[in-house]
């Protein structure tokens, strides 16, 4: 399987997150990509390609809002016009007895285009987000051009950023901006399958209304856990979008025994919906050294994940999500890849 990732992924570097009472430097880290890359070397899984620079915006735009768009290309000399240089975060937002109006102000701003502090910014935020999507689209094109399965080894992340929204280490979609060049590029359907340990808001946001993605998901139960906000097993779409939209929440301590058994329930979900293709959002923060979350997951695991996915039998293209405990990021990730090769 090849891989497509930029190396100016590195431009976002430094970046920070709020933590019980403390900014420290974020879980997601450059670092992910080297073990990532070092891991499909030892394997020899396939070639590494450099993204090419295609129109992240144009292709972004095309399933978030260009305002939301110009705000993140404009962001750093925002903030440099007030004087200020250091990573930052948002720190207020409308919620309930406010009201959803735009204010002028960066910092408002920063708010507006949110929904938590994890939208870090630093001076190459904007550039390592807009190569994320070259990779997407460029893993996407190999698919296209016959490759039976291609890895966007997107940095930084993507499923949490919806419509709007920044958040959870988030800026655009990947996976939705991938699913929606596929459908311009000659699919009819396309299956979403998230299998991060925290549910993909963004995503299922994104393709609420629509019956042309389905949004398939797996994760800790947003009852106790975060994003809090969305995820529920009730939520299933709406309007045209009813019945294609599917969570599959699970308790903290979830083991193989429980996730497996999930994975199969969302995979024949995908069989009934019968895609021309599959986009696994491939998050590795469900093994159990991971240092933000609360399942079992172990090494051994991932290879199961790749041939049971194998086993729909259509062009799937993994696009790197989440997984923070770096050094196994690489095991655990290349594991998936290569189980769905069969090796
Ligand atoms: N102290 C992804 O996996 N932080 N994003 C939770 C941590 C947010 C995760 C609190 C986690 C976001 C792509
Ligand atoms: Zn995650």
């Amino acid at each position: 399987m090849k891989t497509v990732y930029s190396p100016r992924h590195r431009l976002h570097v430094d970046n920070q997150e709020l933590n019980a009472g403390v900014i420290t430097p974020a879980f997601e880290l450059p670092a992910r990509v080297d073990f990532i890359l070092k891991r499909i070397a030892a394997i020899g899984l396939g070639d590494v390609i450099e993204a090419t620079p295609v129109d992240a915006v144009a292709a972004a735009a095309k399933v978030h809002d260009a305002s939301y768009l110009q705000f993140m290309a404009d962001f750093w000399s925002l903030w440099l016009a007030e004087g200020r240089t250091s990573p930052t975060m948002p720190y207020v937002w409308p919620a309930r007895g406010q009201h959803d109006i735009r204010p002028e102000h960066v910092n408002g701003l920063m708010g507006y285009y949110s929904f938590d502090g994890g939208g870090s910014f630093v001076e190459g935020t904007w550039q390592a987000v807009q190569s994320a999507v070259w990779s997407a689209v460029g893993a996407a094109e190999l698919i296209n051009g016959g490759e039976k399965a291609a890895y966007a080894l997107c940095r930084p992340p993507g499923h949490h950023a919806g419509s709007s929204t920044m958040g959870g280490y988030c800026f655009i979609n990947n996976a939705a901006v991938a699913a929606q060049w596929f459908l311009d590029h000659g699919a009819r359907r396309v299956s979403i399958l998230d299998v991060d340990y925290h549910h993909g808001n963004g995503t299922q946001e994104i393709f609420y209304r629509r019956d042309d993605v389905q949004t398939v998901d797996l994760h800790a139960d947003t009852r106790f856990a975060y994003p809090f906000f969305s995820g529920r097993a009730d939520e299933v779409g709406e309007g045209k979008g009813e019945g294609f939209a599917l969570n599959l929440p699970m308790p903290f301590g979830t083991a193989w025994d429980v996730w497996g058994a999930s994975l199969d329930e969302a995979c024949r979900a995908i069989e009934v919906f019968g895609p021309d293709v599959v986009i696994v959002s491939l998050g590795l923060d469900t093994f159990e050294g991971d240092p933000i979350s609360k399942f079992k997951l172990k090494r051994e695991d991932y290879p199961k994940i790749g041939a049971r996915i194998a086993r729909l039998g259509r062009p799937t293209l993994f696009v790197q999500e989440g997984g923070y405990a770096v050094e196994d990021i690489g095991h655990n990730a290349v594991g998936v890849l290569s189980g769905f090769e069969g090796n």
